[in-house]
């Protein structure tokens, strides 16, 4: 098949390097998301997200004129769907922003088109779609209604690159596509194909949809054996870094990092898709999710007691004397990415509960956080070792790693990543 416009619906962290390395390969692209600031950014050859790289890609398929935006769906060969899933009140899968991007691209599609659901998704939302499509274009024919037979071809090939490669990950990884038929796999390989080196594997949409949750969930549980571990290591008086550079000598044990908590918008979301769907069997997936999410409150308890031994050590000082500096705002290390960064949530509570000043650093940003202006001060590291009583390290950026120890001895340290410890 020849697919010589492709549309892809949701211009964000994946949606918009999927469309750029599309054009990239000569292939007409029209972009679309409700977002009129992003679409004007695009169609300007700009980008309105910070991935490495992704505004050269975006700028040279603009300027060659292979990819434009748009607020509006047009007809197309191929739709990839890449809008958010966020999880609603009771951690329920909101496919509200799948539903509405089907109902826009119903009206513009034709017989022969293929259409991919990329976003993160429970099980069965790929069968959802057909669904929804099919309702607004009862003259069209859908696979799950008419199989191979059908007019239009639907999978599901989830996204699993990682923020800061995106790039490289997106043409360098495997891809897991689930079509709802054979012949759906088999179109969905082949564009797919135009850019991804790793290899297309087949499988149907339904498990596919299991795949992706069960990678994340499979991390967010890794992480929460590391995070539970530094937690009992704590009150044994144990180093738990150092526990765990011995342990993961044995040939079969591979323990991940402790940290303030898990942040970003996929592992603190994607398993509660599983326990929303399989509420009494998920039990350590969603212990997990518990674990991980309360590592601030213990973070938090463990500044609380630094600010109590710094006190009894200086007596005649009070809290409101003690400065507190908190290095690191993203929710990983070397991006600027604050969006659910626990980093950042403990700086708030810290801000907002603490008498004395408080200090931010955080080398990847230009200005303070809104939440955080009226309340901390951002300095440099070398001013924040300087000024402050309690140093609270939530990110291992490479400038933080770079301290010399001499710097920081003597010094009280709440240390949430290991890279300060003497
Ligand atoms: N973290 C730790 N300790 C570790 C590793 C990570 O505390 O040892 C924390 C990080 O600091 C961060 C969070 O976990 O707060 C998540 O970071 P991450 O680097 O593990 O993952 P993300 O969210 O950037 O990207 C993940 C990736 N999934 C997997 O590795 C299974 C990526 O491949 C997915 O495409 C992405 O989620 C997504 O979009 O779903």
């Amino acid at each position: 098949m020849n697919f010589s416009t492709i549309s892809v619906i949701g211009l964000g962290y994946i949606g918009l390097p999927t469309a750029a390395v599309f054009a990239a390969r000569k292939i007409k692209v029209l972009g679309v998301d409700v977002n009129q600031a992003a679409v004007d950014t695009i169609n300007r050859g700009q980008i309105h997200i910070v991935e490495p790289d992704l505004d050269m890609v975006v700028h040279a398929a603009v300027t060659e004129g292979f990819l434009r935006a748009s607020t509006q769906p047009e007809p197309a060969d191929a739709f990839l769907i890449a809008v958010p899933t966020p999880f609603k009140e009771n951690h329920a899968p909101d496919l509200s922003y799948i539903e509405s991007a089907s109902k826009s691209i119903a009206p513009v599609l034709k017989k022969g088109d293929l259409v991919i659901l990329e976003s993160t998704s429970p099980v069965g939302a790929t069968e959802q779609m057909a669904a929804w499509l099919a309702e607004a274009r009862p003259d069209l024919s859908f696979p799950h209604t008419c199989g191979e037979a059908s007019d239009i071809r639907i999978a599901h090939c989830p996204e699993r690159v990682l923020p800061g490669h995106v790039l490289r990950e997106l043409v360098q990884n495997d891809r897991v596509i689930g079509g709802m038929t054979p012949k759906c796999s088999a179109l969905a390989t082949s564009l797919y194909k135009i850019f991804v080196l790793g290899e297309c594997i087949v499988t149907n949409a339904r498990t596919a949809e299991m795949c992706k949750l069960t990678e994340n969930s499979f991390r967010d549980v890794n992480i929460a054996f590391a995070n539970e571990l530094s937690m009992i290591c704590d009150s044994f008086d144990v180093d738990v870094w150092e526990l765990i550079k011995l342990a993961n000598r044995h040939p079969r044990v591979n323990i991940l990092q402790p940290g303030p908590g898990v942040g970003g918008h996929c592992i603190a979301v994607d398993p509660w898709f599983i326990v929303s769907q399989a509420e009494g069997q998920a039990r350590l997936i969603r212990t997990a999710r518990e674990v991980n999410d309360s590592k601030p409150d213990w973070v938090m308890e463990k500044v609380d007691r630094a600010i109590a031994e710094h006190l009894s050590g200086n007596p005649g000082k009070l809290e409101k004397d003690v400065v507190i500096a908190c290095f690191g705002l993203a929710f990983k290390p070397d991006i600027d990415d604050l969006r659910e960064s626990p980093a950042l949530e403990i700086a708030k509570d810290i801000s907002k509960r603490h008498s004395g000043k408080v200090l931010v650093v955080e080398p990847n940003i230009e200005g303070l956080p809104e939440a955080l202006k009226a309340t901390t001060e951002i300095t440099s590291i070398e001013e924040a070792i300087a000024r402050a009583d309690v140093l609270l390290l939530l990110v291992d950026h490479k400038e933080f790693k770079a301290v010399p120890a001499a710097t920081l001895q003597g010094r009280k340290i709440v240390d949430t990543r290991g890279i300060w410890l003497p």
